[in-house]
């Protein structure tokens, strides 16, 4: 019996010595002093011996007992300690590295256009003013002069919720609803930002939906030289100081008398491009002096006062500004394009 034990003494301690980790360690725990463990069947064969017997060999496999413990513990801190050392040697952190930015959200491109073109006429003492976009068709249509059977109706032929009610085709109806507001010829400065449903085909210059800004000024004796001037101002201050701005006659069924505006173009500056297509001349805007009855309509005497009115299209300035050759990229919102801005 003593031999038996003295041999598994020799055989634990092996074992602890080949225990390269915690587990395999802890498995040779269990192997000799767990339940079912080699030290506690050598001691159920206790009940073969003598009683002299015994307590001597009881005594020898409690050392042993304490002696493995020993050896299992030894071996333990020292495992501890080179999971420590190794885990310090592969999981450094340099705290000197920057730290990770976090990156902020921004405006889209389309936005700061706006926002841009609004500050500029904010500037100038206009107010910003907002409609619904399903619009009624007195707003949208008759209240700018165009009855129902106009011809002009089919350039815009548009999304029509009923035979009365459809999505807005310009922002002019909230001019409209702005100077209903309005009592005794009182002046008007206004924009008129937002956006806009026509029946269109989407390609790279055309979108069923796009964003418009309108303005209107009403007063005592607004003339087209005022008109001229501020379309000049804006043109300049968004476009640069050396722009120029030509009026071509037109026709708008709001406005008489009506021009298209061109400004020099942004790429060539007048030379002729790719992007004027040769003409050194860009068509941004529309504008006219508001048709008599459309201030009657709304309750304005065009006796009394005169009044001036303009409209863009927000992405193609924004286009222009920022070079871009398709409109569809500004609404695609393709993350490696709107970083960019
Ligand atoms: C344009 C061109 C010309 C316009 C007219 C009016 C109103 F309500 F005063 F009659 N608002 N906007 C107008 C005039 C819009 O867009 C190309």
């Amino acid at each position: 019996m003593e031999q038996q034990i003295n041999e598994l003494r020799g055989r634990a301690a092996e074992a602890v010595d080949a225990a390269t980790n915690l587990r395999e360690l802890d498995d040779v725990r269990v192997k000799f002093l767990g339940k079912k463990g080699e030290l506690t069947t050598l001691l159920r064969g206790m009940s073969k011996l003598t009683a002299e017997e015994r307590p001597i060999v009881g005594k020898l496999v409690n050392e042993a007992r304490a002696q493995i413990e020993q050896i299992i513990a030894e071996k333990n801190s020292k495992l501890k300690a080179a999971e420590l050392q190794s885990k310090l040697a592969t999981e450094t952190i340099d705290v000197t590295l920057p730290g990770r930015r976090v990156h902020d959200g921004h405006l889209h491109p389309l936005t700061l256009t706006l926002n841009r073109v609004k500050e500029i006429f904010v500037s100038m003492g206009y107010s910003v003013e907002e409609g619904p976009e399903v619009e009624t068709d007195y707003y949208n249509f008759e209240a700018l002069n165009l009855p129902k059977d106009h011809p002009a109706r089919d350039m815009q032929d548009s999304f029509y919720i009923t035979e009365e009610i459809l999505l807005r085709t310009q922002t002019s109806p909230v001019q409209a609803r702005t100077m209903e507001r309005h009592r005794d010829n009182e002046p008007i400065r206004m924009i008129a930002p937002g956006r806009v449903y026509r029946r269109d085909d989407y390609d790279a210059s055309h979108s069923p939906m796009f964003t418009q800004v309108e303005g209107l000024v009403i007063d005592k004796g607004i003339s087209f030289a005022d008109l001229k001037g501020t379309l000049e101002d804006f043109s300049k201050k968004i476009f640069g100081e050396k722009t120029k701005i030509r009026l071509r006659p037109s026709f708008f069924p709001f406005t008489e008398p009506s021009a298209e505006v061109d400004v020099s173009c942004v790429m060539c500056h007048g030379e002729g491009c790719k992007v004027c297509q040769g003409t050194g001349w860009l068509e941004i805007l529309g504008a006219g002096m508001v048709h008599p009855d459309v201030l009657k309509m709304s309750g304005y005497d065009p006796a009394e006062v005169s009044g001036f009115a303009f409209g863009m299209g927000i992405e193609r300035i924004a286009m222009l500004t920022y070079g871009l050759d398709d409109m569809r990229l500004l609404y695609d919102n393709d993350v490696r394009f709107l970083k960019q801005f």
